[in-house]
């Protein structure tokens, strides 16, 4: 059984759309995942949407919409742009799916029964932004970072979670497994933050519901409270994971919220996986231990100028102005330009020199140059090294060393790091080149074995190349991996069959072309053109025409009811079908849906929908449905579901 490898995203907050934010850490999970593909293990890569809370509340009340219609609407513009994107998720969990209400409903019972949740009035500070209680010290903190945090002073009865009860084991954590917060800099102001010496004293419990609002998980038993947002939204990493993929191996986070996932989310977890007589002032048992994430990977933000991109500030960088060049031009950048862990200022200058340095110039015209070499002087077969002067040995070396060290900073999550040291080798083969002068070489017969070895060595290095940034620039590694002859897809090779030294199986083919080289000037004028604000776009639809007049009575002979599903899954070998069991009022019916399109099945139970209830049995793919649920749609869209008003019960008809 290959190593499994779990990795997570952030859930990100639907209360607007992507901004590179978003973009760079979710393509930087998408690089994680890839490269523990390759390194063979079995991958799950996760991210999704948090999708209740304060924020959507208000912003569904300025807009005028249940925010249920809300989040259905915008939660689509995440999981299409990492489609779009070509991004390799295995699942898109969203917190208001059925399946990821009940867990969370699940776990706040168990934690209430052994009593890691109580019931207290709670009396403090609230950040609104946050939404979290705040101390006073806190308060100083957020000011100091000029987010302009609006605070409110909130009385309320609560549920809390007993986090003061866990600083033992979570000090445990961070000294005896260094590895749970990288970088390790960001590990040490977890530390401080919990350490009971530091100036905040010691953990206070975590209160983990509120009645402000009503846009949540319902706190089983106590309908008027919903469940903090944050304990909601940490628990879909489980909601969303796949069986046997338990605990993540990294999650990647942002600085902003490390402390939700360095502290809240451990001692959660503590408190779900503890065993009763444990003991919570001793050691941390290795076997709770084992079901804690691995590593909290925390980055640092994307600044312009001086203040972090963000949607609240208005100073954002879309994904369309980014992906402008290219979604590999994109990964690169950000994977190359940030170090983990710090914070980097985001221009469009330094984007587009980059680019020009690295990937038109150095890989893009290595590339070209060393295989219309081999077309010119070798008929495109790739030659053996035959002679090794000093000049071809320093090479021979840099190349061999440069894979494992590659591979190393990966593991040591020092991306940025990885790719200036395999660039670092393709500059070493322009200085080759340079060098060994090859267009000379050719004139003279005597020094053909020489050539032979130059062609052969940038040959390997390439190829060497194309696979280990496969998980970075997959698309550029892929048209160099088909360019140097190579056959299938890179990303399904393992780069424990790197053989540098294997001869070329095949010939070379014509070069394609990696990346054109920008122009600054148009470039900039280009992107000034997408920040202008869209137009309203009317939408495109293609209506059919109305169908035949019928009477009155015609019409009332199918029997319409408001129904509510109570069931759903999709049915098997079957991507457009899904198997409900629908109330009706008068009875439970079994009805197949062909909406596995459109809609999840998690997204389905608990609907109210419109069923055609007097329509005659019919069997589809072996299930026999017992009627049919309206759907809207014009020729080409997805079907909509009609939605009666909540009001409606099952068993009314509709007439
Ligand atoms: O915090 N630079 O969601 P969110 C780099 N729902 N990364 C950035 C960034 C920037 N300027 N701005 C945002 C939430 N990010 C919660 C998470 S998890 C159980 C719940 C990235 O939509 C970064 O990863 O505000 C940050 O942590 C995340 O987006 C916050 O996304």
């Amino acid at each position: 059984m290959p190593k499994r490898f779990f990795v997570t995203t952030p859930m990100y907050y639907v209360n607007d759309r992507p901004h590179i934010g978003h973009t760079y850490t979710t393509i930087l999970v998408d690089v994680l995942a890839r490269h523990h593909r390759m390194l063979g293990e079995a991958v799950y890569f996760l991210t999704g949407t948090d999708e209740h809370g304060q924020k959507i509340e208000k912003t569904a009340l300025e807009q005028g919409v249940k925010p249920q219609q809300l989040v259905d609407e915008v939660a689509p513009n995440f999981e299409s742009l990492w489609k779009q994107m070509g991004l390799t998720q295995d699942y898109f969990v969203r917190t208001t799916f059925q399946k990821h209400k009940d867990m969370v409903q699940r776990r706040f019972r168990e934690l209430s029964a052994r009593g890691d949740i109580y019931k207290a009035v709670y009396e403090g500070l609230y950040s609104v932004s946050d939404e979290a209680f705040v101390t006073e010290t806190q308060v100083k903190e957020l000011q100091a970072q000029g987010l302009g945090h609006t605070l409110t002073t909130l009385k309320e009865e609560s549920y809390f979670f007993r986090l003061s009860a866990y600083e033992n084991w979570l000090l445990q954590l961070y000294d005896r497994y260094p590895e749970f917060v990288r970088p390790e800099f960001r590990l040490n102001e977890v530390k401080q933050f919990v350490a009971p010496n530091g100036e905040r004293g010691h953990l206070q419990d975590l209160s983990i519901s509120r009645t402000s609002i009503t846009w949540g998980i319902a706190v089983p038993g106590d309908e008027a409270h919903v469940v903090y947002v944050w304990f909601d939204a940490l628990l879909s990493y489980m909601s969303g994971c796949k069986e046997g993929y338990w605990p993540p191996a990294v999650q990647v986070v942002g600085k902003d919220i490390l402390r939700f996932h360095a502290i809240y989310w451990p001692a959660f977890l503590m408190a779900m996986f503890r065993e009763d007589g444990d003991d919570l002032n001793g050691e941390l048992p290795d076997r709770v231990r084992q079901q804690l994430p691995k590593t909290i990977l925390a980055h640092g933000w994307w600044l312009m100028g001086d203040t972090k991109i963000s949607k609240s500030l208005g100073n954002i960088v879309r994904p369309k102005e980014l992906l402008h060049f290219g979604v590999d031009a994109a990964r690169f950048f950000l994977i190359r330009d940030m170090q983990i862990g710090h914070d980097r200022s985001f221009t469009f200058e330094g984007f587009m020199e980059r680019l020009n340095a690295d990937l038109a110039n150095g890989l893009g015209n290595l590339a070209s140059r060393s295989i219309s070499m081999l077309h010119k002087y070798r008929s495109s077969v790739v030659p053996a090294p035959a002679v090794w002067d000093e000049a071809d040995g320093e090479i021979r070396d840099l190349i061999g060393k440069t894979a494992p060290e590659y591979l190393a900073k990966m593991e040591q999550n020092n991306f940025s790091g990885a790719l200036e040291c395999l660039w670092g080798m393709l500059r070493g083969l322009d200085g080759y080149i340079v060098k060994s002068e090859p267009w000379n070489l050719a004139k003279d017969e005597s020094k053909a074995a020489k050539l032979d070895t130059v062609l052969a060595q940038l040959y390997r290095a390439l190829r060497m190349t194309a696979l280990l940034a496969a998980p970075v620039i997959p698309q550029m590694c892929q048209l160099l991996w088909e360019s140097l002859g190579l056959s299938g897809k890179v990303e399904k090779q393992r780069f424990s069959d790197l053989n540098i030294e294997e001869p070329a199986p095949c010939p070379v083919k014509d070069a394609k072309p990696l990346f054109a080289r920008i122009d600054k000037d148009s470039a900039i004028a280009e992107i000034e053109t997408l920040q202008q604000p869209d137009a309203p776009q009317p939408p495109k639809l293609d209506v059919p025409e109305l169908r035949e007049t019928t009477d009155y009575d015609t019409f009332c002979k199918t029997d319409l009811r408001i129904g509510k599903i109570l069931e759903a899954q999709r049915v098997p070998k079957s991507d457009k079908l899904i198997k409900m069991k629908v109330d009706i009022g008068l009875e439970t019916r079994t009805i197949v849906g062909g909406i596995g399109k459109a809609y999840e099945p998690e997204q389905l139970i608990g609907r109210s929908v419109v069923v055609v209830a007097n329509l005659a049995p019919r069997k589809l793919m072996g299930i026999e449905s017992h009627g049919m649920l309206l759907c809207a749609s014009d020729n080409a869209s997805k079907p909509y579901l009609i939605t009666p008003a909540d009001d409606a019960m099952p068993g009314f008809i509709v007439k």
